[in-house]
């Protein structure tokens, strides 16, 4: 498996299969990853048993709701182990454009990491309430005033990691979950000197089933970054 795409889902029944036939049929030999936790709309089994006969799904079902940074971890580990070069991040819910997969790959060719990026020409989200637009964007503004990364959308989830990026990342050493999850990986990569781009995506809002996102959320994000900054002050940043 070259490239696998990590799909992380929670309660994604409606999603998942549009989102596989979508996924599996472009034309890039993808191999894709569902981590599913325990849905229990049934996501898991539905994808396990697809996966029996088509080769280039897998999954991993774990025992209850985990995390999404705790998914990714699992992804990642697994990515590596089954020697996978390029590796992708990307939601269920169709907010990550599945046709975009070719312009990451692209660019993934001349560096090690491709974020897919919500605010690089302009605003590219469709269909947020403004309250949460506003807390997303000035949360970007946040995180690039406390790191200092040169990164415009640094919360975003579809992004695209080189093997070499991935392999210098201490997995057991990333804790967050939410937004901070993004945060930590990039801003790992970059102060270990991985080259970083930018794209731009069209985000567009989940078309199905519910959000997950929470207080605690935001507040890890707040905390991470200055963890990160302080880490990295101390040469302690694995
Ligand atoms: N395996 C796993 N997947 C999760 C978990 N939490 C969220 N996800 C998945 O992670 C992806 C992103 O979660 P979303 O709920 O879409 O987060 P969001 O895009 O910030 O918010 P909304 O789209 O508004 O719901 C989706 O594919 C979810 O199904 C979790 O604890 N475990
Ligand atoms: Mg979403």
């Amino acid at each position: 498996m070259e490239k696998l795409v990590i799909v992380p889902t929670y309660n994604e029944r409606e999603n998942i299969e549009p989102l596989l036939q979508r996924l599996l049929s472009l034309p890039h030999d993808l191999h894709v990853l569902v981590v599913d936790d325990a849905s229990p709309d049934g996501t898991g089994e539905f994808v396990e048993s697809w996966a029996r006969n088509q080769p280039r799904l897998h999954v991993l079902r774990r025992p209850g709701k985990l995390g999404l940074g705790s998914a990714y971890r699992d992804g990642f580990r697994y990515a590596l182990k089954n020697g996978a070069e390029y590796v992708f991040e990307m939601d269920a819910d169709f907010s990550h454009d599945p046709d975009s997969i070719g312009e990451f790959l692209r660019n993934a060719s001349e560096v090690d990491v491709v974020l897919g990026s919500r605010y690089l020409n302009g605003v590219t989200v469709v269909n947020w309430p403004l309250q949460r637009l506003i807390l997303s964007y000035a949360a970007n503004l946040y995180t690039r005033v406390v790191t200092g990364m040169p990164v415009k959308d640094a919360t975003g989830g579809y992004k695209c990691f080189r093997r070499r990026a991935l392999e210098s990342i201490r997995l057991d050493r990333v804790r967050s979950d939410g937004y901070a999850f993004q945060i930590e990986m990039s801003y790992k990569c970059w102060r270990k000197g991985f080259r970083i781009r930018e794209i731009p995506i069209l985000f567009v809002d989940r078309r199905a089933g519910f959000s997950k996102m929470n207080r605690r959320i935001i507040w890890e994000a707040v905390w991470m970054v200055w963890r990160l900054r302080l880490l990295d002050l101390l040469g302690r940043l694995e």
